[in-house]
């Protein structure tokens, strides 16, 4: 027996340090579609969705900065298109103040918008633009079709896509990630094949192949803008000939194939739109010759670790186990059977996950940040051109960065804002006659803030969109206490606030309103809607909490706060979207923009005006398009009713969620499955009431379970478990130090601490 206890201990160690079976993604079949079924890997920049097919390999890929369009220079320059639309703002306040609406309709519809259409033409290099995919690689094994034993998983614990499968005798695996240090795809093929490679480029680029030593290169330009890519191939562990069209390998059991890409974008946080190469970076050519000369030096086993080595420690800082027994089935089919009613809380968890790791693959330091569709996508142009959209979808990306641990992808974020300021300024000049900087409804990697050139104000009138995504970077330094982070945005937020504060009018009321405005994509022109109020609101706040703590002045915005239009309730004691009571019960309008100072904002905080929330939530109902259920989940949570946000979460999986367990907008969408994650953390955790709340939310479908690493307001880190519903036990990490309250089941425990403690609490 004392011989077999090491043997006993190694064991147990070993079984707790296996990957849990819940963390991957199964599917018994290659994918026959790339949007439902598709693998998707990726490292921030480099983007790459896998079919796994067993003659042929097919993998989509993507640069994230391979855009269409640009601003271009001279007078025809977008940069030129913001309009003197702060000319027409006192006529429009005027007829607002004597209710004529029609009238303010009309001149909002002729002075706000710009001469920039959000149709694209390739011909105009100079427009909106749009995202495309790099192209598809297809790589030919020289089997048939048929096979035995078929397993295809992405392992999130890994970030690593594996393929299995048997022919006779011989066994055949792949492996492929996308490394973040090394900026290389990866893609491992073993077993008895012989391998053909082709790459299609994007139908919208010229170029041409060279041959490289063991590989190839293309080199490309996109017609229109004239962007310049570059993508090599490199084979190592068997002789490969470039034949002019294919890359041709020698029969192998062990192939490595190595690919980079890059593009010659580069962010330029201060243009002057008179060099027309304001957004040229480097030679993309240069660029992945040296990361593929980097890349071959290391081989295989060298890149696994560094990979893993980078992300690992960030996936692993949350951990989330809900109680109950994974199935021992694939993703789809467990989708199908949790669609027609059965539970599955593995699989609630998985999705959970699945949020943080595509956050992970989408948003890295350096890259833009994560679009509509994060960043995988296949075609040339795409849904709302694969755009950034600031009126929810590109801030819903964002919210689980600060509560699940994923800071390191926010940096992208902070670098769009960025990029956004100085053009941004002069929007905010040219229709507003503000100080300060905002966005519009949709944004491009080349720094367009204005709106686009459509009389259709519901949706490309947006002001707010600016200070609503200025809000993320208070919360940011909320959730972390980085006083470095602070200083270094303050300026933004400084300058979102600043415009928020000219955008308001003292209304007939005597209140100062945001007038004119819209409701998103919904319903008519108003003196003040609730939503721009509540942006306002909380942009104002957090900037006036920033000021205090870097000891700057914020009287100005204090005022403004005080004088700001209250909260409405209405005749059905709804929260009112507009300044007039003029909300149908009947409206099940996907946007739920009013209730943003319930969530993502903190500013919608007396038990009369969380009813009214509730009342709101209720007359819109529980359907809806994939983010619009991310969203409501998370407005049921902040209401504490979990049960209600758990109904929100099965009809997000349900109805809302494709067999690889991308969000379905439709079409496929990525917001919704941020919102998701997030959502699911605020059931789980809150932090916006100066409390931390523990299972604020707690579903009677969760009754046993634990949680690690979720991040509270305050820098505080939080591992708990509960049981029966109840909690358990408590450790707190405190990055920064200082006090906090712990609050569950009506108790409450103050805790106080030095920086960098762990304390353990005993419910
Ligand atoms: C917003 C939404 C749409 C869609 C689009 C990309 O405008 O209203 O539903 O998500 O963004």
């Amino acid at each position: 027996m004392r011989r077999m206890l090491p043997m006993l201990l190694l064991l147990t160690a070993l079984w707790g340090c296996r990957q849990q079976p819940s963390l991957s993604l199964r599917f018994d079949a290659p994918a026959g579609n790339w949007e439902s079924e598709s693998i998707p890997l990726g490292n921030g920049f480099l983007g790459a969705s896998l079919f796994g097919g067993v003659d042929c390999e097919q993998i989509v890929l993507n640069e994230k900065s391979l855009w269409t369009g640009g601003p271009g220079t001279g007078a025809d320059a977008y940069w030129n298109c913001n309009r003197p639309a702060a000319e027409a703002l006192p006529g429009i306040r005027e007829a607002l103040a004597r209710d004529d609406y029609d009238t303010a309709a009309r001149l909002t519809e002729q002075h706000f918008r710009s001469n920039v259409p959000y149709e694209t033409y390739m011909e105009d290099p100079f427009r909106f633009g749009f995202y495309s995919a790099l192209g598809e690689l297809r790589l030919q094994t020289g089997l048939d079709g048929g096979c035995t034993e078929y397993r295809r998983e992405l392992s999130l614990d890994e970030a690593l896509a594996r393929v299995r499968f048997r022919q006779g005798s011989a066994t055949f695996e792949r492996t492929a990630f996308v490394s973040y240090p090394d900026r290389v795809l990866v893609l491992r093929f073993r077993g008895p094949q012989n391998l053909t490679i082709r790459y299609a480029p994007c139908s919208i680029a010229e170029g041409h192949f060279e041959a490289l030593e063991q590989g190839f290169h293309y080199s490309g330009r996109l017609s229109g803008n004239g962007l310049r890519f570059s993508l090599q191939l490199t084979v190592l562990g068997t002789p490969a000939r470039w034949d002019g069209e294919a890359l041709q390998l020698e029969s192998s059991d062990d192939v490595t194939l190595l690919l980079t890409a890059a593009t010659d974008y580069r962010m330029n946080f201060d243009p002057d739109y008179t060099d027309p190469a304001a957004y040229v970076g480097e030679d993309p050519a240069v660029l992945t010759a040296s990361w593929m000369a980097a890349a071959r030096a290391k081989g295989y086993d060298g890149l696994l670790k560094t990979h893993l080595q980078d992300y690992q420690p960030l996936f692993r800082s949350v951990s989330l186990e809900l109680k109950g027994q994974a199935p021992d089935a694939s993703v789809p089919e467990r989708l199908a059977r949790y669609r027609a009613g059965a539970e599955d809380p593995a699989l609630e968890a998985l999705y959970f996950q699945y949020g943080r790791y595509l956050l992970l693959a989408s948003s890295r330091e350096g890259s833009l940040p994560a679009n509509l569709q994060g960043i995988w996508h296949n075609g040339v142009d795409g849904p709302w051109h694969v755009d950034y959209h600031n009126n929810i979808n590109l801030q819903m990306n964002y919210w689980p960065a600060q509560t699940t641990g994923l800071e390191a992808c926010f940096r992208p974020y902070v670098d769009y804002l960025r990029l956004l300021e100085k053009p941004g300024g002069r929007t905010a000049q040219a229709y507003f006659g503000a100080r300060g900087w905002t966005a519009s409804i949709s944004a491009n990697p080349f720094g367009f803030t204005a709106p686009m050139d459509s009389d259709q104000m519901e949706w490309n009138f947006c002001p707010v969109a600016g200070p609503w995504l200025a809000t993320a970077l208070w919360d940011h330094y909320d959730y972390t206490r980085d006083s470095t982070f602070l200083r270094e945005v303050y300026p933004l937020l400084q300058g979102a606030a600043d415009f928020a504060t000219d955008l308001l009018w003292r209304g007939p009321d005597d209140y100062l309103t945001a007038a004119p405005s819209y409701s998103p994509e919904h319903g008519p022109v108003d003196l003040g809607t609730g939503f721009s109020h509540a942006v306002i609101r909380e942009v104002l706040a957090d900037a006036i909490r920033a000021a205090q703590v870097l000891g700057r002045e914020s009287s100005e915005w204090e005022s403004a706060l005080k004088e700001l239009a209250p909260y409405r309730i209405g005749r059905y004691g709804q929260l009112q979207e507009w300044s007039r009571d003029i909300d149908d019960p009947q409206d099940q309008h996907r946007h739920v923009n009013h209730l943003f100072g319930l969530y993502p904002g903190h500013s919608l905080d007396t038990p009369e005006l969380k009813q009214a929330a509730r009342v709101v939530l209720e007359h819109r109902g529980d359907g809806a398009t994939g983010w619009s259920m991310g969203w409501k989940l998370g407005l049921w949570a902040r209401l504490k009713d979990g049960d209600h946000a758990y109904l929100l979460l099965r009809n997000l999986l349900s109805y809302g969620t494709l067999d690889n367990l991308w969000d379905n907008h439709p079409p496929f969408q990525i917001d919704g499955n941020f919102g998701g994650t997030a959502g699911m953390a605020e059931m789980l955790l809150q932090s916006h009431e100066g409390i931390i709340e523990l299972l604020p939310a707690l579903p009677a479908a969760w009754p046993e379970g634990r949680v690690k690493g979720l991040c509270a307001r305050g820098g505080f880190v939080l591992d708990f478990a509960w049981k029966d519903g109840r909690l358990q036990e408590v450790q707190l990490y405190s990055r920064a130090g200082g006090s906090c309250i712990l609050r569950c089941d009506g108790r409450e425990i103050p805790v106080d601490t030095r920086g960098g403690e762990h304390k353990k609490i005993t419910w």
